[in-house]
């Protein structure tokens, strides 16, 4: 039996950390805003770090603000494991944080145990994952992965007109450290699934083989602002109307291309007044499946109607993308190092594909990677009621340290 084969996290550190953590950023309804680079997501780091450095871990921090909290043990590249602290406006406590909290307690436990690494180990806390604010969505991991530049991250804009770089600056947020100098030998994530599954099907668990594919756009839609009693119909260059039409036709695409969702996040009418046809209509499309070439066409269809319908009212379009990831398998190692961990505490885990993106997805393509997932209640998430059972978070943070400990001593 391995050396710390027997090894389990303490579970009321890690859900006191995910407690003190939820303070940062708390909203009245019990959710948590701590927006990429806001005051909230500085104050959300300074804690990690005062943490990370209280378990006697060396901390780092890139010039996008990737933080990195490494024991140093063994010889050659880490094995990493992390995910992010930033939320979504209307956020949750465990969407990203159960993950860089459930690796820092792994460290906590490895280094107090004793027990013998042949390799270090990192934990990773990546910016701006969610891209709720700035996109694309994964902007650190992918700066560190090489997929983003450093400047074209600096120079995403919020819709308020704030630049990263501005705001990275105001709170203080980066460090030094090169994008990307940290190569880990393999990644693993933990997180919550975000979805219905594992919660409908009673399961503890769910190993994640992949990630689908994402495609994120911004439509603006300029027509004429005109009276909503005296224009007649055949006169108007109506942007709303159009918009409307897209955002429908978009969920019926859905419907008839098996494993497709779309969602309309966020819509803008200008002027926006009950009695003045919208001039302009501006909103994001969220296009995913897990099969790339069915999402080319869910693409294809989608943006060919959206010409159309412009046309027809008169109204000129601009598409801007703003996020394209291809769908990830995981690597069968990593996975398999999961999986005996979930059976080492007697779980039969369930082998599934995540419907969210997560940093793991652009980690994979520079190192082996997988993830587990712990139910979420209801399957609800990018909510204040989003909610994960104390058992199930103590259990999956318990399958992340028997698998970063078999990856740190194979
Ligand atoms: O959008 C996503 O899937 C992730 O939560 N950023
Ligand atoms: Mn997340
Ligand atoms: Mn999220």
């Amino acid at each position: 039996m391995a050396a710390g084969a027997n090894l389990v996290i303490d579970g009321d550190r890690l859900v006191s950390r995910l407690n003190a953590l939820a303070q940062i950023g708390a909203t009245p309804d019990g959710g948590v805003r701590r927006l990429a680079f806001s005051a909230e997501d500085k104050q959300g780091r300074d804690w990690l770090v005062a943490e990370m450095r209280a378990v006697g871990l060396t901390v780092e921090i890139d010039r996008i603000g990737n933080i990195f909290g490494t024991l140093p043990a063994g010889e050659g590249a880490p094995v990493m494991s992390g995910s992010h602290i930033d939320t979504v406006a209307t956020g949750g406590r465990y969407d990203g944080a159960l993950g860089v909290i459930a690796a820092l307690e792994a460290a906590q436990v490895l280094k107090e145990s004793g027990v013998a690494l042949t390799r270090p180990f990192t934990v990773a806390a990546f910016s701006n994952e969610e891209g709720a604010r700035f996109q694309p969505d994964m902007m650190g991991s992918c700066v560190h992965a090489g997929v983003l530049s450093l400047d074209a991250a600096f120079a995403a804009r919020d819709a308020a007109g704030m630049s990263v770089g501005q705001e990275i600056a105001a709170h203080a947020c980066a460090g030094e450290m090169e994008p990307g100098t940290i190569r880990p030998h393999a990644f693993v994530e933990l997180h919550i699934e975000q979805g219905p599954i594992l919660d409908a099907e009673g399961r503890g668990f769910g190993i994640v083989e992949g990630v689908q594919g994402i495609r994120w756009f911004e439509l603006t839609l300029t027509g004429e602002p005109n009276h909503a009693g005296t224009t007649p119909l055949s006169y108007r260059r109506d942007a709303g109307l159009v918009a409307a039409r897209i955002i429908a036709f978009a969920r019926e695409t859905a419907l008839s291309i098996e494993g497709t969702v779309a969602t309309a996040g966020r819509i803008v009418f200008e002027p926006g007044q009950v009695n003045v046809v919208p001039g302009r209509a501006l909103f994001t499309l969220d296009l995913r499946n897990p099969d790339d070439s069915r999402l080319d066409e869910v693409e294809r269809r989608v943006m060919a109607f959206a010409r159309e319908a412009a046309a027809a009212e008169r109204v000129e379009m601009v598409v801007r993308k703003l996020a394209r990831f291809p769908a990830v398998a995981f690597d069968a190692d990593v996975i398999a190092a999961l999986d005996r961990s979930a059976r080492s505490f007697g779980h039969e885990p369930r082998r599934m594909v995540s419907g969210a993106g997560h940093d793991a997805q652009i980690m994979a393509g520079i190192a082996p990677a997988a993830m587990v997932f712990v139910p979420s209640v209801k399957g609800l998430s990018h909510n204040p009621a989003e909610f994960t059972a104390d058992e199930d978070l103590i259990a999956g943070a318990n399958v992340l340290l028997r698998a970063v400990l078999r990856l740190a001593q194979a």
